[in-house]
């Protein structure tokens, strides 16, 4: 048995240190749901420190410690209430030049106070953004920790909180060949606390989640709703959809309840958004939502929505601001949406390679546009690493909750380019079936690859997706452009095909012909070539080329990237167009 030395100092010589703060992991079993309920922001201006040894952790700043037991001051490393500071929500990297690429620690803290409203009060925070690791402390104890950038995470305090409080949050923002997103992207490794944060307020009796939806029987006069309670095992909830003329009573068991209704919505449609006020109470709890209906389900070859065939008229979307990075605001979206519909003439957004802010599909909801939602399964995950699944199917569980009743959502993806062995099948496989089960009632797809060697459309992940995606790079990284024509010939598949990319980089603003790479003719001319094979093709059923907007990548660094990839039919500024948006546009304009 090995001994301490006499001098052992755990700060110095534990190497250890994190697993001590690995057993207090939220995840989808804490508060996903927030829509309509009682928050407080907790947004602003947060103390910050980079912790690039990350001795937060391992010399326990969080406790706090000024003086000795005799009374005498210590020397301490941190500084909660001087030195610098970091907008919340904001990414760190934009903050000040020596922090563009900061991948470590960074040590946030504030000071809140809480005032309790009722005697049963009970107190979460929410986090709706932290990249990639949070370890949350609040007056010195820990309460949460979280891994998964892009994916909310609520903790309860209402047995820490006081009245005056300190909130600690240390956030590991590194990379690693076990998360999810691995270590290698083709996008940039924001940090921080980049979304916002909040105080939600429940009675002791609450609607922890709630899940309503037309039911996918093509009748469109059912409408089911699930539920599930916190605080009381047994009792009834009430459903308000009054347009509808809908008030029950629903009953609930073991925290459970589930109804259908028949009842015959308007449907909700990217020309017709149509959205009811819903709201869902028991007790003293009561949650709103405005929840829009609609079908979308595949039969045979075709993808209906509301029992009409359509063709997925789409573009993918990173979320990244040259000025912002990964921090959105509700302007940008309306911008984003309203270029997609009015000038592009699409319907459908890609929401690439992660879950892209809470607000985006909520204004897709209310603005009419649909959308493609996406867990970091990207490139070659770690197949094989059981963490690394639980990880990820964590975070679906996450999306899938924070968005189940966003009508624009209609297709979850698992992920996005991965290699074909047994393991990613198993991993891939088990998160398919794993949104099916949570919802019955999207599509589910994964942006896969082709079989180079045969030419052909072929994955064997396909056979649990209702929709195949499929990223090809003709006239691209794959010069010889006729190879799509042959692909495309050879291929049957079962099931609707979608592509997911496609696309070429260009500068905005180079010119030159249509074979000199990054010009905006070449670009618009793969474009072209793209649109002619696609439309002839009778089991593609939508497109969503990379990208609507030029986005940094530190991959890309050649004289016309310069740390972006330039595949954007926009440039990075959101604002420039390149040629070949016309060319979609066109396209997009020419199908009914
Ligand atoms: C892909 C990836 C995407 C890249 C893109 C590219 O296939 O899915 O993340 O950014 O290609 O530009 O190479």
């Amino acid at each position: 048995m090995k001994t301490k030395a006499a001098n052992f100092s755990a700060n110095m010589h534990d190497v250890d240190y994190r697993r001590r703060y690995e057993t207090v992991r939220m995840t989808s079993r804490s508060l996903m749901c927030i829509d309509g309920r009682d928050m407080e922001s907790l947004d602003g201006r947060w103390n910050f420190t980079v912790d690039p040894y990350e001795t937060c952790l391992r010399s326990r700043w969080f406790d706090e410690v000024y003086e000795s037991a005799d009374g005498r001051q210590l020397p301490v490393d941190f500084d909660f209430d001087r030195g610098g500071t970091m907008d919340v929500p904001s990414c760190w990297n934009m903050a000040r030049p020596e922090l563009f690429y900061y991948e470590n620690m960074g040590v946030y803290s504030r000071t809140f106070r809480y005032e309790r409203r009722r005697d049963d009060e009970r107190l979460f925070l929410h986090f709706e953004g932290v990249a990639y690791r949070a370890y949350v402390f609040l007056n010195g104890v820990q309460v949460a920790m979280h891994d998964g950038a892009s994916t909310p995470f609520s903790v309860e305090i209402t047995d820490s909180v006081r009245r005056d409080n300190r909130l600690v949050v240390a956030v590991d923002a590194s990379r690693s060949d076990r998360r999810v997103p691995m270590s290698n992207t083709d996008w940039f490794n924001y940090g921080g606390i980049y979304r916002s944060v909040y105080l939600v307020r429940t009675p002791a009796v609450f609607v922890r989640d709630f899940f309503i939806r037309l039911v996918p029987d093509s009748t469109f006069s059912h409408v089911a709703l699930d539920f599930s309670v916190d605080g009381c095992g047994q009792g009834s909830a009430h459903l308000a959809l009054r347009e509808l003329g809908l008030e029950e009573d629903v009953v609930f068991s073991d925290g459970q309840g589930h109804a259908v209704f028949d009842v015959k919505p308007e449907l909700w449609s990217p020309a017709g958004p149509k959205l009811y006020d819903v709201s869902l109470s028991v007790g003293d709890d009561e949650v709103h939502d405005r929840v829009g209906f609609r079908e979308i389900r595949v039969e045979g070859m075709r993808i209906l929505l509301n029992g009409e065939d359509v063709f997925l008229k789409g573009i993918s979307v990173h979320e990244d601001d040259t000025e912002l990075g990964k921090t959105t605001t509700e302007e940008s979206i309306r911008r984003t949406i309203r270029l997609v519909k009015d000038d592009l003439h699409g319907v459908f957004i890609r929401l690439a390679h992660y879950p892209h802010s809470r607000l985006f599909s909520r204004i897709a909801d209310e603005m009419g546009v649909l959308l493609w939602e996406e867990v970091p399964v990207y490139w070659a995950i770690a197949f094989d690493d059981d963490d690394t699944l639980a990880d990820a199917r964590n975070q679906l569980e996450e999306l899938v909750l924070r968005d189940r009743n966003r009508a624009s959502v209609i297709v979850w993806s698992v992920g996005n380019e991965n290699p074909d062995t047994d393991e990613r099948l198993a991993f891939m496989g088990a998160l398919a079936a794993r949104a099916r089960e949570m919802d019955g009632t999207r599509c589910i797809s994964a942006a896969c690859l082709v079989n180079e060697v045969e030419l052909r459309i072929e994955d064997r992940l396909s056979s649990v997706l209702d929709i195949i995606g499929l990223n090809e790079y003709y006239g691209w990284y794959k010069p010889d452009f006729s190879e799509l024509g042959r692909l495309i010939d050879n291929s049957a598949p079962d099931r609707p095909v979608v592509i997911s990319e496609c696309g070429a980089d260009a500068r905005y603003g180079n010119h030159g012909t249509i074979y000199m790479k990054w010009t905006e003719e070449a670009q618009a001319e793969v474009y072209r070539r793209q649109v002619d094979e696609i439309s002839r093709t009778d089991y593609i059923r939508g497109m969503t080329p990379w990208i609507l907007y030029d986005f940094r990548a530190p991959r890309r660094q050649n004289i016309w990237q310069e740390g972006f990839n330039r595949k954007g039919l926009v440039d990075s500024d959101r604002v420039h167009r390149k040629m070949a948006f016309d060319v979609l546009a066109g396209f997009y304009e020419s199908i009914i």
